[in-house]
C-alpha cells in the first residue's frame, strides 16, 4: 500500500535491529538450526546474516557444506527456521520498539516528509502490525518484489520510487553492513545504527534511534 503524496524527502527504515529487536530472534533460530545439522555457528556469522534474506542466510549458515543439500532440502530448512521464528515473534508488543523508534517515526511524519519500509523480511508486515506502527508508512517494499537482496541495492531504490523521491534526496537507516551497502549503491545518505568499526561506509553511525535528527540529514 502507497500513501500518494509529494515529498521532497524520504526516509526509509530497515526493521529488524532498526526499529526492534527481532534480529536476536532471527539468529537464534539460525543458531538452533546450524546445532541441529551439526554445523558452526559463531559471532562472526551473526554479524554476516544480518540482514541478508533467508534463502541467502540459509546458505551462509550451510557453508562448505551447502552442496551436500538438494534445493527441497534447503527449502525444508528454511521453512523450518522461518517456523521457530514465527513461534518467536507470537508476543511482540509495542512494548519491543527499540528506544527512540516511535519518537524517529513521529519526527519523519511531522516533517511532511516520505516514511518507507525496505525490510528484507517477509514477516515485515506482520512484525509492524504487532508494534502498532504499520499506520505511520506511507510504503512497505514486498521484498518478494525485487530482484536482489542486500547488499544489492534494489530494496531502497524500489522504496525510493514508489514514494516519487530521487535517491539523493533519500536517507536510509540500517543496522546491517550488507544494507549500508545496499543504501550507498541506491546513492542515499546511510545512516547506520550499531557499531562504527561493522558499520563502514555509512555517512553517520549512531548507537541507538534516539539521537536521531532527521532535518539535518537531508541535501
Ligand atoms: P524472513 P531486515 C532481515 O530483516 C533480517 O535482518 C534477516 O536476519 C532475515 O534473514 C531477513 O530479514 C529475512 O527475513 O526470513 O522473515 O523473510 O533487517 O532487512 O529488516
Ligand atoms: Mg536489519
Amino acid at each position: 500500500m502507497t500513501r500518494s503524496r509529494h515529498f521532497s524527502h524520504a526516509f526509509i527504515f530497515d526493521l529488524d535491529g532498526v526499529l526492534t529487536d527481532t534480529a536476536r530472534q532471527h539468529l537464534a533460530a539460525w543458531g538452533a538450526l546450524a546445532r541441529m545439522l551439526q554445523l558452526p555457528f559463531d559471532a562472526a556469522m551473526e554479524e554476516q546474516l544480518r540482514g541478508l534474506s533467508r534463502m541467502d542466510s540459509l546458505e551462509h549458515v550451510l557453508g562448505p557444506a551447502a552442496g551436500r543439500f538438494s534445493a527441497e532440502r534447503k527449502q525444508a530448512l528454511a521453512e523450518h527456521k522461518n517456523a521457530a521464528y514465527v513461534d518467536a515473534i507470537a508476543g511482540l508488543t509495542p512494548a519491543d520498539l527499540l528506544p527512540g523508534a516511535l519518537a524517529a517515526l513521529q519526527a519523519v511524519r511531522a516533517g511532511g516528509w516520505g516514511l518507507a519500509l525496505a525490510s528484507a523480511s517477509r514477516n515485515a508486515p506482520t512484525v509492524l502490525a504487532r508494534l502498532g506502527v504499520a499506520p505511520l508508512f506511507d510504503h512497505v517494499v514486498d521484498p518478494a518484489s525485487v530482484a536482489h537482496g542486500k547488499p544489492a541495492p534494489d530494496i531502497f531504490l524500489a522504496a525510493a520510487q514508489a514514494l516519487n523521491v530521487a535517491p539523493a534526496h533519500c536517507v536510509g537507516i540500517e543496522d546491517a553492513a550488507a544494507g549500508i551497502q545496499a543504501i550507498r549503491g541506491a546513492g542515499m545518505f546511510a545512516v547506520g545504527i550499531g557499531s562504527p568499526q561493522v558499520l563502514r561506509g555509512a555517512d553517520l553511525v549512531l548507537p541507538d534511534l534516539l539521537g536521531l535528527q532527521p532535518g539535518l540529514y537531508l541535501r
